[in-house]
């Protein structure tokens, strides 16, 4: 019976579907080395807690399949996957809904303070005072920086309650345009314009420490930063400066460049940020279709049968 390695959460009853036949071994997340003590694996089911590279596929010659759990696959080097003729695949789609409704609460938290107020209430604020009026959301822009499947799903979502959606990619979505549901804007235009800007893009060498200084001081002094994408695409010591010096009103940020987040970060003492533990797709229902369609992506990779959602299936058939 053929080996499959297990580096993510996967629930019960899918792990018994694959034990049916693989011997399924659990690896920690993050292994990188001393892979013998495991065995030698045809499959792995991983995240993007570990690292997926050159190094890691020489160490194990049988692997013939990579099923990453999530859409980023920052921690995979699909190019060397590919070299190495292993099929790579992640999890787009089944998660849009819920990183979208997450970075709608997350802007609507920002906009009336909801997180704010919680703490004027309890700390016995309102018994000395009613608090300042917030803003109203509706009517105001929002810039998708990085017009996907999530950023989409979002500009659905927040186009009904009067929010104007822009977007800014290296290219112009067609199909983004056509819809109506968000409108292309030059990367200044869109910052200029923008009452909230919410980041969306993958983690990739260009994209990683993209968003500066420079970025902040183009955005309004009443605008808000939301990174539901990954905490390495923005330059974090600029972020921390521009919410310590109302560059930016506020940010709210579910991803880190460090996770967990250390309690004693600097964001932590910011009256200005709100902080989610890398929740976007945590929910009971999404987080179960993610594992089903990794595994589903897997036996057929390991099967030899095109998987729903690879990354390199057709480079790998060319080549
Ligand atoms: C998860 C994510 O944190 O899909 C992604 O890229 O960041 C989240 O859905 C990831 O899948 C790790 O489990």
């Amino acid at each position: 019976m053929e080996t499959v390695f297990i580096s993510s959460a996967i629930p019960d009853d899918l792990r018994e579907r694959l034990q049916q036949n693989y011997r399924v071994v659990d690896v920690p997340e993050g292994t990188t080395s001393g892979f013998e003590a495991y065995g030698e694996p045809a499959g792995w089911f991983m995240d993007g807690g570990t690292p997926v590279d050159a190094d890691t596929l020489a160490q194990l010659p049988t692997l013939r399949a990579v099923s990453n759990h999530g859409v980023g696959y920052d921690s995979v080097d699909v190019a060397a996957c590919t070299a190495a003729k292993v099929p790579v695949t992640n999890t787009p789609g089944v998660l849009d809904n819920a990183v979208a409704e997450l970075t709608l609460g997350l802007i609507l938290a920002l906009g009336r303070g909801i997180v704010k107020y919680d703490g004027y209430v309890r700390d016995g604020s309102w018994e000395r005072e009613w608090p300042p009026y917030t803003n109203d959301v509706h009517g105001k822009t929002l810039g998708v920086v990085g017009m996907g499947r999530i950023g989409r799903r979002l500009a659905e979502i927040v186009a009904p309650l009067g929010i104007e959606v822009l977007y800014h990619n290296r290219s112009q979505n067609p199909a983004i345009d056509e819809s109506g549901v968000a409108a292309y804007a030059e990367w200044e235009d869109m910052l200029q314009r923008s009452d909230f800007v919410s980041l969306h893009t993958p983690l990739t060498e260009r994209t990683r420490g993209f968003f500066v200084k420079e970025d902040f001081e183009l955005m309004k002094p009443s605008a808000y930063l939301i990174n539901m994408a990954r905490g390495a695409v923005v330059n974090t010591d600029d972020l921390i400066a521009a919410l310590q010096d109302g560059t930016i009103a506020g940010a709210a940020l579910d991803v880190f460049e460090q996770e967990p987040l250390p309690a004693s970060h600097p964001l932590l003492a910011l009256d200005n940020v709100i902080v989610q533990p890398h929740n976007g797709s945590a929910t009971v229902e999404t987080r179960r279709a993610m594992v089903e369609l990794g595994i589903d992506n897997l036996e057929d990779m390991l099967h030899g049968r095109e998987p729903r959602t690879s990354l390199n299936w057709d480079e790998i058939r060319s080549s």
